[in-house]
């Protein structure tokens, strides 16, 4: 079993997508294990990508990422973090296969509705951030 954490971004959330992005986990056979809507503070945004804080779209993506509300999860499955990044397609909507949520929904590179972690590295620091231990449902009992 492993857990990865997805975001329903700002613009998801406009578009009124939380129930298709959480059906097509669901519909994969994954399940949500933990669940929460939140509007994120420019510096919440800021530490949440902080990997990416050398690239030139830092800026834009954080107030991007703070702009409205979101919806962060906790998805739980065999293979979940490669399954949701198949699920979501590529960051660039243009190049994302046709089927996958940001081919069918996302508007740019940018703004492209989801967010799922890339490693079993940076899905624990990423379900850390939003989520206390405490918090996250045990799905074996
Ligand atoms: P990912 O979300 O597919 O893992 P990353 O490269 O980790 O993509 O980038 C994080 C987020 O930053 C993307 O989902 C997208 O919102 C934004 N982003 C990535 N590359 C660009 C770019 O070249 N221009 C503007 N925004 C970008
Ligand atoms: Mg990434």
């Amino acid at each position: 079993m492993e857990r990865t954490l997805s975001i329903v971004k700002p613009d998801g959330v406009k578009k009124n997508l939380i129930g298709e992005v959480i059906g097509r986990f669901e519909k994969a056979g994954l399940r949500i294990v933990a669940l929460r809507m939140l509007k994120m503070t420019k510096e919440e945004a800021k530490g949440f990508y902080i990997v990416h804080k050398d690239k030139p779209f830092y800026d834009s993506l954080t107030n991007f990422m703070s702009e409205g509300p979101i919806v962060v999860m906790v998805v739980e499955g065999d293979g979940a973090i490669s399954k949701v990044r198949e699920i979501m397609g590529a960051t660039n909507p243009k190049e994302a296969t046709p089927g996958t949520i940001r081919a069918d929904f996302a508007s740019d590179i940018e703004r492209n509705i989801v967010h799922g972690s890339d490693s079993p590295e940076s899905a624990s620091y990423e379900i850390g951030y939003f989520f206390p231990s405490i918090d996250l449902v045990s799905t074996t009992s």
